[in-house]
């Protein structure tokens, strides 16, 4: 899949979530991810709308914002319309599965009816995905597994990493991919071809003007990510909003436009090299 266009692997994905979101990023020309970790549901609505234009998906994390109400799933909905982008709720679910499947339906935040894209962490082992796809795979969702992560010391590494590959070849109906740090092929063999099988990879860690940040973070640009290291979406938080308050709508936008440019250039010189 790594020499494929987007949009000849949107014609082969048979997920719904996954399918949508690559003909979103050709369609857009975007494979930007914006990540909108603000607290105030106004900031929050305004980022979006402001970075909308530019963007494929936007990543939430539904639990940071403390004024919370589920109308404000509604707005999103409208500027997941108004904008052609899709939701990722970036829940990290971490339990058994059973618990993982209330969480994903439940609660106050009801993942599963409006994010088309949530993520595990492969701790608790295949359960999981059992858990959360006897919720999301009736809904046409779709899963990533969380096989690296950006931050510093990170443990999700070597044959962590590669049974968490495995984990998501038992389960192609539901997990689409990835959060990682580079391409996913040829990790953990398997008799599967490259070729039948694939994985979206979505990387967090993304930055153009830092390296990290003072708790862990660190930061490659997209032609690091995405022609260096195959990856297929890019995630950028605060080097677009930077802190997220006072949010200055013209520098929001200029970033966006400035990170989904920089991010295509990456994927078209990769095409070209493989074609
Ligand atoms: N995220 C990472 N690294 C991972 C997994 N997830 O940074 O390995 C998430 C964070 C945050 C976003 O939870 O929402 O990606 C990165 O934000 P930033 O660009 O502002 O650093």
């Amino acid at each position: 899949a790594y020499s494929l266009t987007y949009a000849q692997r949107a014609e082969r994905h048979s997920n719904p979530a996954a399918k949508a979101l690559l003909e979103t990023i050709e369609r857009k020309k975007s494979n930007l991810c914006v990540s909108v970790d603000v607290a105030k549901r106004a900031d929050f609505l305004r980022v979006i709308d402001t970075v909308g234009p530019y963007v494929c998906l936007i990543k939430t994390h539904v639990d940071i914002i403390e004024d919370f109400e589920p109308a404000l799933i509604e707005r999103l909905n409208e500027l997941s319309i108004k904008h052609d982008f899709l939701i990722f709720e970036d829940r990290k679910f971490a339990d058994i599965g059973n618990t993982v499947a209330l969480q994903y339906s439940s609660g106050v935040h009801k993942i599963a009816q409006w994010s088309h894209i949530t993520n595990a962490h492969p701790v608790p082992g295949p359960s999981i995905i059992v858990g959360l796809s006897s919720v999301g795979l009736p809904l046409g969702r779709g899963l990533l597994l969380l096989a690296e992560m950006s931050t510093k010391g990170s443990l999700a590494t070597g044959s962590y990493t590669e049974e968490a590959v495995r984990m998501a070849r038992a389960h192609r109906d539901f997990v689409i991919g990835f959060i990682a740090q580079r391409r996913m092929d040829g990790v953990g063999a398997s008799d599967v071809s490259s070729d039948e099988e694939d994985f979206l990879v979505l990387t967090p860690g993304v930055g153009l003007d830092s390296r990290g940040d003072s708790m862990g973070q660190q930061y490659r640009t997209p032609d690091e990510v995405v022609f260096e290291s195959g990856c297929d979406v890019i995630i950028v938080g605060r080097g677009i909003y930077g802190k997220g308050n006072d949010v200055d709508t013209q520098t929001v936008q200029a970033q966006a436009e400035r990170y989904r440019k920089e991010g295509w250039v990456a994927y078209e010189k990769r095409i070209a090299r493989l074609s």
